[in-house]
């Protein structure tokens, strides 16, 4: 018996079939000593084995064969093939948006496979809302340390000076690519190719108004999308892969489904149209949940599966499966009253119904199918696990506040130490151990037993109260509660040494005389209402660096329209432009919503040149106006794009 099992450990990793027959030799309750050889420092593991029987199920044995999974054989060291990572996020999807979670009303057949092919974390925790989660993953640290204070308008950028998951991995000779919605910052210092992405396709802002072929950018440039975005994104995702398979490559597909706008390609949207759906089992909940809003975000959820299972299926397909590590999770709670196994508390809520996401972790080479993780854990834990999976040592420039959680997941625990995890949102903060959950105002919930926090416990449990609060307190006075929005010092960024390409759209900009936002929920809206020469769009920014740029602005304006001179003001500097070409370009989005938003619509825009300025470094503001105003109004506008001139060459060796 024990040969048998030195031969299988004499691969680089165990491999369960070669395990499986093994174990079908063992007639007996037996304990086994594991020698590991083959270039490591020689070392013995000792495991107990329960009793194995010829006829055992293969599920009993599956179970059994992660406890063999030694997670030292799984370090990166010489001969042993470094890890590949693809970390998939998606966007407002609940805990109780998988069929995995007992979910009745829709089927995720490809997400729900991944937990029985890999590792489920049972309480895994998010922030309450978006880019909170997206810094807190990318930096391994509590999003409050690092700048974040809102979801839009500069709040949801992390300080430049945070060390991203992207610039590890890159640094430990991956190629990194990152699709999809960014929501950490648009321009440079902040943009996703400033941060650790060699590649990236997607949008930097929180909410995207169209989900079919939109207006997205690749590395700065805007370009057109390829279909339904979640389709395209993850097309891009493979693209990427494939173009690295003989290279470690770490992917960051960021999804933006289900967060609104509710648009889904009709074959996800024909099972759901008129279909019946099974309430969340809290009534607080289910009363408050509105069937059309529930029945697109589900099949959303399903068109988010159909990807999962290509992507994962293209992996094992060019025969990197076995090798990569996927990731599967949510950045908050659901974006609805809807099933979520009755708890408490949604999306930007910091009750378990905001903050606990699915996480699933497929990594066939070294986590043993079905293995189940009951120990808190959170984003904040994805950059030193990964990091520790594919062996890469790194420095941190600040502490991280995430740990390893790779024994978690390879069955190596034994010494794991019980620990808090904190969050906080909205002037709300709340402490989470194994067991309990307090939140600021003094509620205490047994979560394992009482998920849906129903049993204030304070009175019952005060040393728990005591104990937890001391953290908490702890934490905050470390972190701050306290929005950074008031002490901003971040303006908006122009002209970044790197940068290509600065988009400064409408959503960084102020309206003056009788410009108007297009909608309150500035991410993708665009300047309208622009009539007369007294009306003005500013940007108030830092320029970063001097050089010269050629400047666009998008626009839509109607052929009665056209004629109107527009004027571009920077310091001293002025350039003008007539718009000569018509944009009738109307408003996209209502007839494609499954749900009606609340979120404004948007066009097909159309770029003008402006002309060329020389920037300078200082911070200034930018004035767009119109000198003459030919018709009823002067253009709808979307953004002003700086180009760089004489800067791919340079470009082109930076991003090596
Ligand atoms: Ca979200």
């Amino acid at each position: 018996m024990r040969h048998s099992i030195k031969a299988s450990l004499s691969l680089d990793c165990l491999e369960l079939s070669a395990l499986r027959e093994s174990v079908a030799l063992l007639d007996r309750p037996t304990q086994i000593r594991l020698l590991v050889e083959n270039g490591y420092p020689r070392e013995s593991i000792k495991m107990s084995l329960i009793p194995i029987w010829k006829k055992v199920a293969l599920g009993l044995f599956v179970t059994f064969a992660g406890t063999l999974i030694p997670s030292e054989i799984c370090l990166a060291k010489d001969g042993v093939k470094q890890p590949n990572v693809v970390v998939i996020l998606t966007d407002d999807q609940g805990w109780g948006d998988l069929s995995l979670h007992g979910n009745p009303n829709l089927s995720t057949p490809n997400i729900d496979t991944m937990a029985r092919d890999g590792a489920e974390i049972d309480r895994f925790y998010v922030c309450a809302v978006c880019s909170p989660t997206r810094a807190e993953f990318l930096t391994g640290r509590y999003h409050n340390r690092s700048g974040v204070y809102s979801t839009s308008a500069g709040g949801e950028r992390f300080n430049s000076d945070e060390q991203t998951i992207a610039e590890v991995f890159r640094e430990g000779g991956y190629a990194t690519g990152c699709y999809g919605k960014w929501h950490s910052g648009m321009q440079y210092p902040y943009h996703p190719n400033a941060r650790g992405f060699d590649d990236y396709y997607g949008f930097c802002s929180g909410h995207w108004g169209n989900y079919f072929s939109p207006m997205l950018e690749h590395n700065g440039r805007l370009v057109k999308g390829d279909g339904f975005i979640v389709d395209d994104l993850t097309n891009r995702t493979i693209q990427f892969i494939d173009s690295h398979r003989d290279q470690p490559f770490f992917v960051y597909l960021a999804l933006n489904t289900p967060h609104s706008p509710m648009q889904v390609p009709d074959q996800y949207w024909q099972k759901f149209a008129d279909k019946e759906i099974v309430p969340d089992p809290e009534a607080a909940n289910a009363k408050k949940e509105n069937l059309v809003h529930t029945r697109a975000a589900l099949a959303m959820c399903e068109n988010i599966d159909a990807n999962v299972g290509r992507l994962i299926e293209h992996l094992d397909t060019i025969g990197v499966g076995e090798d990569t590590i996927v990731i599967y999770f949510s950045d908050n709670g659901p974006n609805g009253a809807r099933f979520n196994a009755g708890m408490r508390g949604r999306k930007g809520s910091t009750n378990e119904g905001g903050l606990r996401s699915p996480c699933l972790v497929r990594y066939p080479r070294c986590i043993a199918p079905g293995t189940k993780v009951n120990r808190i854990a959170g984003a904040i834990d994805l950059l030193p696990t990964l990091a520790d999976f594919a062996g890469i040592k790194f420095d941190a420039p600040k502490p991280l506040d995430g740990k390893s959680i790779k024994p978690l997941l390879t069955g190596d625990a034994d010494d794991w130490k019980s620990r808090v995890m904190f969050s906080t949102w909205n002037k709300k903060a709340t402490v989470r151990d194994d067991r309990y959950r307090l939140q600021m105002n003094g509620g205490l919930y047994d979560i394992v037993n009482d998920p849906r926090e129903k049993s204030d416990l304070a009175k019952k449990k005060p040393q728990v109260v005591k104990r937890l609060k001391k953290q908490l307190d702890s934490w905050l006075a470390e972190t701050s509660l306290k929005s950074s929005r008031d002490t901003e010092t971040r303006p908006i960024t122009l002209a970044h040494p790197d940068a290509e390409y600065t988009q400064l759209p409408s959503r960084d900009a102020h309206g003056h005389g009788g410009v108007r936002r297009s909608n309150r929920f500035p991410n993708c809206t665009f300047m309208t209402n622009w009539k007369t020469s007294e009306d003005s769009i500013t940007w108030d920014v830092e320029v970063l660096d001097s050089g010269k740029y050629e400047v666009q602005m998008y626009y839509a304006c109607k052929q009665d329209d056209v004629g109107s001179n527009i004027e571009l003001s920077i310091g001293d500097q002025k350039i003008e432009k007539t718009i000569e070409v018509a944009n009738e370009a109307p408003l996209i989005g209502a007839a494609e919503d499954r749900f009606k938003r609340v979120e404004g619509y948007v066009r097909d825009w159309r770029p003008m040149t402006l002309g060329v300025v020389q920037l300078e470094p200082g911070k200034t503001t930018l004035t767009l106006r119109a000198q003459e105003v030919a018709g009823a109004e002067v253009a709808d506008m979307r953004l002003l794009l700086f180009r760089r001139l004489g800067a791919s060459e340079k470009l082109g060796v930076l991003r090596k």
